[in-house]
């Protein structure tokens, strides 16, 4: 009996261990609120861009000026850099520094933002560009990009925002965005013209926070789908589709009414990076903050679904 009983204390004080050394790496980013996370590979690191959650506790809406940028050799240790961008960078815009992605091409960084247009009513795209992946990044055009007037699917002034680009293997770039409406058109080598039409996509429950990624010879694309906000996605074995929608491939954050997610390959390894309204300590819709978790594939290429966690990477 007295055997078993220190057997018992034995494993209990193991099991305690155990429970000590887990670390809870989610949210990666505790120093201060950020959302809208996109990730770019960039030699042998990951660099993190994300809008500032700047609303105090009792605020109902967003406030958000700058947008801020971290690296990452392991996708866990994330270093902080002077923040590179700020709405006021871009003269003809007025507020609100919302979803956004960085592209390389040809040794520049491309940074395309949304932001409310100073002038013609509604949300725009401005393109920023830099030498260095972690800025400081100028206005590439003195102008917007994307103006609200530019698309005439929905009467919103806001669906001009969250830009995703993507270089396709023949090195045409495509720029996708909306809310509400999923637009795409392709780019100019420059980075900073359209080429062509705008077109549109029909996706089921389509809200916004688009993201193209490819994975091994599938393309994808992630959305936040109905609102609060889920994660879904669609496949094509082409950037110009059609687009076969696959399903939920994360659940509702629960804390934060949007999701917003970026999907990365590092070192051998799939990412889903997302925010929710994590506690650092008073995280909700609008104080929102970025967590990463392992993304995994099926054989037939679908993807599982994203099990967000407080561990994240380990
Ligand atoms: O951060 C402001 C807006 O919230 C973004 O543009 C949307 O994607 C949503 O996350």
């Amino acid at each position: 009996m007295k055997n078993l009983f220190a057997s018992l204390f034995i494993l209990l004080l193991s099991i305690e261990g155990t429970a000590q050394s887990v670390k809870f790496n989610n949210p990666i980013i505790k120093d201060q609120y950020t959302g809208d996370p996109a990730a770019l590979v960039y030699k042998d690191k990951v660099y993190l861009y994300a809008g500032h959650d700047e609303a105090p506790n009792d605020f109902n809406f967003y406030k958000m000026n700058e947008w801020v940028v971290y690296s990452s050799s392991d996708m866990k240790k994330w270093e902080s850099h002077p923040v590179p961008l700020k709405v006021t960078d871009f003269k003809w815009a007025k507020s609100d520094a919302w979803a956004s992605q960085v592209i390389e091409r040809n040794g520049k960084f491309y940074w395309f933002v949304t932001v409310e247009h100073g002038t013609i009513p509604g949300k725009a795209i401005g393109v920023a560009v830099s030498d260095s992946p972690i800025g400081p990044f100028k206005d590439a055009l003195g102008k917007a990009l994307i103006t609200n007037d530019m698309t005439k699917y929905t009467d919103i002034s806001w669906d001009d925002i969250d830009p995703t680009v993507y270089i396709d293997t023949d090195g045409q770039a495509y720029l996708f965005w909306g809310n509400t409406a999923c637009h795409y058109a392709k780019l100019k080598e420059n980075m900073t013209e359209i080429d062509g039409e705008i077109h549109h996509i029909d996706l089921p429950h389509y809200t916004e926070a688009p993201w193209i990624h490819k994975h091994k010879d599938w393309y994808y694309l992630s959305y936040a789908y109905e609102f609060p906000e889920k994660i879904a996605y669609a496949m094509s074995k082409s950037i110009n589709g059609p687009w076969e929608f696959k399903g939920i491939l994360n659940e509702l954050a629960g804390n934060s009414n949007t999701n917003h997610q970026s999907i990365i390959d590092f070192k051998g390894q799939s990412y889903f990076i997302y925010h929710n309204g994590a506690s650092i300590p008073h995280g909700g819709s609008f104080r929102r903050s970025v967590c990463v978790d392992k993304l995994f594939y099926n054989k037939d290429g679908t993807m599982k679904r994203v099990v967000m966690t407080s561990e994240g990477i380990q």
